[in-house]
């Protein structure tokens, strides 16, 4: 616990790894190039805190995703599974909290407080850091590593809406073609995309045991399958009996975008955030739309192509596509 609170007391130590890093200003706040991903400072400063400190315990299970991804979605699916026999289905936290702060994130809410835990104390971590950077105590353990990823184009819309509502200023000086030129050159909050896909993917590829890969489209288009498939991985299987009282259905209208999303929490509520003026956020920011192809709201069909070409040119290989 010192060694925690050393590093968390000096500050200074990460500014200077920081200070050396490659910078990028296209964003309204710079972007600092780490392991070949790129970070806002505080969110840098809590990742290296993870990998300095973070000591995964057995049982832990941890969610990963890309921002804008699913990972709300996929919070509240593991949350709702975990818990299942814990909590009565009428005092679910997941009613009453936003699933953020049912299901804490290992570079945020970690490095504020490391004695962190979910509701209950449960070993449901998240994060949205690339494989490659996850702190060694996860990668060298046997703990379960969910990944989720969705087609890029809605990525980047779901994003830039987000980030709209998150900078009051309408991202002072960063009109929709430049976030788009910068966000297919990889420099986005944790991006490359593709590269942060790549590394969940090969990794679910050579340890399927340990990480499992979920295509945010999929979750959508077949939900009691993926839903029994992350259930079982993650040690949580559903029983012919649970699932013959219907409790497969149950959790998944629990998550759903619409039972979320008009949820007077998730309505009206706000939870801190370290990046907004008065470091509140509404929680409504995380539950926009929810949909799949969204992105021909906002995108030309020649932007689209743009990033569908890079999509295909950086999977190539893989195995892994996007529908
Ligand atoms: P985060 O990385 O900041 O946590 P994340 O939850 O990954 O964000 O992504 C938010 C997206 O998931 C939003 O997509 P949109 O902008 O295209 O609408 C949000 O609406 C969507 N989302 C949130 N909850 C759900 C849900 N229960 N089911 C499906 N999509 C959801």
């Amino acid at each position: 616990m010192d060694s925690i609170k050393e590093a968390q007391d000096s500050p200074k130590t990460y500014e200077d790894i920081i200070s050396t890093l490659p910078k990028d200003n296209g964003w309204k706040k710079p972007l600092y190039l780490y392991q070949g991903f790129w970070y806002i400072a505080f969110q840098l400063e809590g990742v290296i805190f993870a990998q300095q400190n973070f000591q995964t315990q057995p049982g832990d299970i941890f969610l990963c995703s890309f921002p804008k991804s699913g990972t709300t979605w996929l919070k509240a699916l593991a949350f709702a599974i975990v818990t299942r026999n814990r909590f009565d289905p009428s005092s679910n936290p997941l009613l009453t909290k936003q699933p953020h702060d049912c299901v804490p994130f290992l570079e945020m809410d970690y490095f504020e407080n490391p004695a962190i835990s979910g509701p209950g104390g449960l070993s449901l971590w998240a994060t949205h850091i690339p494989y490659a950077s996850l702190p060694k105590s996860i990668t060298d353990s046997s703990c379960k590593i969910v990944y989720i990823c969705r087609d890029p184009k809605d990525v980047f819309v779901s994003l830039w809406h987000y980030l709209n509502k998150l900078r009051a200023d309408k991202f002072e000086g960063t009109p929709i073609e430049r976030a788009f030129e910068l966000y297919c050159n990889g420099s986005s909050l944790y991006g490359p995309q593709w590269d942060h896909v790549l590394g969940y993917w090969k990794a679910s590829l050579e340890r399927p045991n340990q990480v499992l890969f979920i295509q945010y489209e999929d979750m959508k288009k077949d939900s009691i399958f993926h839903l029994k498939k992350l259930a079982e991985f993650i040690g949580y299987p559903l029983s012919l009996e649970e699932e013959s009282e219907g409790r497969v259905q149950k959790i998944i209208e629990l998550c759903s975008f619409e039972n979320l999303s008009n949820l007077e929490v998730n309505k009206t509520g706000k939870r801190t955030h370290r990046e907004v003026e008065g470091g509140k956020m509404d929680n409504n920011a995380y539950f926009r739309k929810g949909e799949i192809g969204d992105w021909k709201n906002l995108l030309t069909s020649e932007m689209g192509e743009k990033l569908d070409n890079i999509t295909e040119k950086k999977l190539s290989g893989s195995g892994l596509t996007f529908s």
